[in-house]
């Protein structure tokens, strides 16, 4: 049997997932969840309503798109998204964490504020391909406040929105330069670091109609890029850039992480271990509170995740198993980018995502 993705054309991470297997090469096919496969498959399985979640041939559920990611990295081999070279590497983690953890808020807000009774009927569309119009517009609603209640957790509100469109506008500046030069991040092969800005930047961003005709009139390349992501003109095609170089045109695009991001992240990290200090016999909550945060010098707050430490983890697991020098150059980096404080940071403690639940690591 062929492997199977759940998954939806509104989906950011579900775009995430495909844009990688696209180029992978994976045979695989997507079915687009109703109402009675989510309370039938993917609930039970689960634990939860989440997409994307992927079958395998042999029954295995495989869910978040990491895990996917990295068990077809793992089961085809090839060339990988993964960069070979420690800076390549390191970097690439860095922005999969930014894309997937950060870029949603204004991928929220653009889908939430200028495109909401469009994203309702695709909603219904997905979800109750075969029922007549009305009842299909209701159960996209359904579907669709869920996500609505999202936008104010994120931070998504009258007096931040000034703050995410300027940071927006700005990383858009920022990646049309960049692509002028590169057709990837790092060359001329889609890395991790793509696969995490696909997300937010292809379903919200470029599909949603109104986000779409913003990124076509800001940055055109942008665009092109995207296409380029979802549409692979052949699998496997590309390199790396020799000499382990990050490119200059990627610094902006670091900086905005390390400026809007990591302190957003070290917070979360510092609510972490005061509430684990606190129960540590607790079911790890999805939030820890609310955080501040401060994009393009406007103040907000959104909600802590814990998930988004995991991913974090996971980028410092990979600098943290190198040697000495190569160490110091992803340190470098982290300089050259104003991300000293990343530098020395270190988890208050272990999270570990098994059976599709984030908890704190026994070990
Ligand atoms: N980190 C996960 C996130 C998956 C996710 O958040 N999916 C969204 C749709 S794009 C969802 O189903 N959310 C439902 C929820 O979080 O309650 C991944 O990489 O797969």
């Amino acid at each position: 049997m062929k492997d199977l993705m759940y998954g939806s054309p509104a989906s950011l991470f579900s775009g995430k997932a495909r844009a990688f297997l696209d180029w992978k090469g994976v045979d695989y096919i997507e079915i687009a969840p109703n109402l009675e496969i989510r309370n039938e498959v993917i609930v039970p399985a689960v634990g939860r309503m989440i997409i994307p979640v992927m079958k395998l041939g042999d029954g295995t559920i495989l869910q978040d798109t990491s895990l996917i990611i990295d068990h077809y990295e793992a089961a085809i081999g090839g060339p990988s998204v993964f960069p070979e070279t420690p800076r390549q590497h390191f970097a690439a983690r860095l922005l999969e964490c930014f894309g997937d953890e950060w870029l949603v808020i204004p991928a929220m807000h653009y889908r939430w504020n200028y495109n909401e009774e469009w994203i309702y009927g695709e909603f219904g569309r997905s979800v109750a391909p075969d029922a007549p119009a009305d009842q299909q517009v209701a159960a996209g609603k359904m579907v669709g406040q869920a996500f609505k209640g999202f936008v104010p957790m994120l931070g998504i509100k009258e007096a931040t929105i000034p703050g995410i469109e300027a940071s927006y506008e700005a990383l858009l500046a920022d990646l049309d330069a960049h692509f002028a030069a590169h057709p990837f991040l790092f060359g001329t092969r889609p890395s991790i670091g793509d696969y995490g800005l696909i997300g937010p930047l292809y379903a919200h961003l470029y599909r949603d109609p109104e986000s779409g005709k913003i990124m076509e009139r800001l940055a055109p390349r942008v665009a092109d890029w995207v296409r380029r992501m979802i549409d692979p003109a052949e699998p496997l095609p590309g390199d790396f850039l020799p000499d382990d170089e990050v490119p200059v045109t990627l610094q902006p695009i670091l900086r905005r992480m390390m400026a809007e991001h990591l302190p957003f992240l070290i917070e979360t990290a510092r609510m972490l271990g005061e509430w684990h200090a606190k129960n540590p016999d607790t079911e790890l909550p999805r939030g820890l509170g609310m955080a501040p945060f401060t994009i393009e010098g406007v103040a907000g707050e959104g909600a802590a995740r814990t998930f988004s430490l995991w991913m974090l983890q996971r980028a410092l697991d990979y600098r943290d198993a190198l040697d000495r020098d190569d160490r110091a150059a992803c340190d470098e980096l982290l300089r050259s980018v104003g991300g000293e404080a990343l530098i020395d940071f270190t988890m208050p403690v272990r999270l570990a995502y098994e059976n599709h639940t984030l908890t704190v690591a026994s070990d």
